[in-house]
């Protein structure tokens, strides 16, 4: 609940008024379904006395995955990262492989952490993903792959980038890390692809507090990565395949049963917020909503906003006096992966190749969503963010 009424500058917390939450409002405050539910199935883990190892609880959690994605292979991780560097490893990626810079540093670092050089595509500036045009200049004598990002839950050209893959022989698969129960023409994100990458992050629309997992149809590439992630053990002291430990724990597999059974309201949720949102900052000169496809499913987990050049203060302003209010807004994926270590030292000059990455970068702010998050709290920020963009 708001501390204060915004009706000037002088009600901001930048201009010297105390802040309008108490506690901080927070992109990505996990949600969590029925208590009871979960404790029940700690409990149930607990009196198995299996914790871990492909565990009861984590065999019916990939189960649950896989019917609702409607894929035939759920394989569960200890988190998205893992479970994208497996799937990498699992395809056979080398080389050099296409992916945006527009996304979250993992999807470049698992590749780089495995010897692959991730190369950056440009984005389309309207749909933040992955521009075809711009992958086909990427393309290399050493291109393997391309990795396509559902960034913010909306699909990457999906079609556009399977062309691109198949004319030059490449592999295709997703970061769909945003994209549980997203859908693209109406079918559900999972089967695109070679295969498809979840995250499960306790700051996703839907965790297992950590987790992740690959789904896909492929019975070998399924096969191939359920042994990576137990070290390549077939039965006891039989390794038939170099390994990692990537496996997901029975607690977090609980998690994730019992947030499924919450998870439509948890979205119902956030596209009420979503709609409250927009109507808030409608009519601010140089503020925009992104929006989602209505003929698409979303979880409408996140808001993002693009500040631009006619909006009275710039992007970095409104942060700042966001934070000031104890509303902890984010610039995510700002400035980029190829502004981070090690890709800054490695490409120097990619800024020339990234112009709308650049662009998208430096307009966006992210804001808080998902079930702590109310309507009014959301008025709020709109006013706040109106005042600061008033001209007087
Ligand atoms: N690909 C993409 C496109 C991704 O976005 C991600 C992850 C991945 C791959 C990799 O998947 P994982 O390996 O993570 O499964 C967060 C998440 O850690 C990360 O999972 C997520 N993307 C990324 C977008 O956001 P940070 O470093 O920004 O998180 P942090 O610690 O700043 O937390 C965010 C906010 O949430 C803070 O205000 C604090 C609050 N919070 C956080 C946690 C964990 C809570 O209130 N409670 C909590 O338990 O990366």
């Amino acid at each position: 609940m708001s501390l204060k009424t915004i009706r000037s500058k002088a009600d901001l917390a930048i201009n010297g008024a105390p802040p309008a939450f108490a506690e901080p409002l927070h992109v990505g405050r996990p949600n969590i379904g029925d208590r009871a539910t979960f404790l029940q199935k700690v409990n149930q883990i607990l009196d198995n006395r299996w914790l871990t190892n492909n565990g009861p609880m984590v065999q019916e959690f990939e189960k649950r995955i896989a019917e609702n994605l409607g894929v035939k292979h759920c394989v569960a991780m200890c988190n998205g990262t893992i479970a994208l560097e497996i799937a990498i490893r699992a395809l056979g990626l080398e080389g050099e492989v296409i992916v945006p810079s527009w996304t979250f540093i993992a999807t470049a670092h698992a590749l780089y952490w495995q010897g692959i050089t991730p190369v950056f595509a440009d984005i389309d500036p309207a749909t933040h993903n992955l521009d075809p045009d711009a992958v086909r200049r990427m393309i290399t004598p050493r291109t393997t792959g391309i990795i396509g990002v559902h960034l913010w839950g909306r699909a990457a050209p999906i079609n556009e980038l399977q062309a691109i893959a198949d004319e030059h022989g490449l592999k295709l698969m997703f970061d769909a890390a945003h994209a549980f129960g997203s859908t693209y023409k109406g079918k559900t994100i999972g089967r695109f692809g070679s295969c498809e990458v979840l995250s499960f992050h306790a700051t996703k629309a839907f965790n297992t507090m950590e987790g992740g997992a690959v789904v896909t149809n492929d019975d070998k590439l399924a096969e191939a990565m359920k042994l990576m992630r137990n070290f390549g053990f077939q039965g006891y002291d039989n390794v038939i395949h170099p390994g990692t430990n990537g496996k997901m724990i029975e607690v977090c597999a609980a998690m994730g049963l019992a947030n499924l059974e919450t998870l439509d309201k948890v979205i119902a949720v956030n596209r009420l917020n979503h709609t409250a949102y927009t109507k808030a900052l409608a009519n601010i000169q140089g503020i925009s909503v992104l929006a989602y496809d209505p003929k698409e499913r979303n979880s409408y987990h996140y808001v993002v906003i693009e500040v631009d050049n006619s909006c009275a203060v710039s992007r970095d302003q409104i942060v700042t006096a966001l934070h000031a209010e104890n509303i902890l807004a984010r610039k995510y994926f700002w400035p980029g992966c190829h502004k981070m270590k090690p890709y800054s030292d490695l490409y120097p000059y990619a800024k020339s190749m990234l112009p709308n990455t650049i662009q998208v970068a430096n307009r966006i702010i992210v804001l808080p969503n998902g079930i702590t998050i109310t309507t009014s709290d959301i008025y709020i920020i709109g006013r706040i963010i109106a005042q600061l963009a008033a001209i007087k």
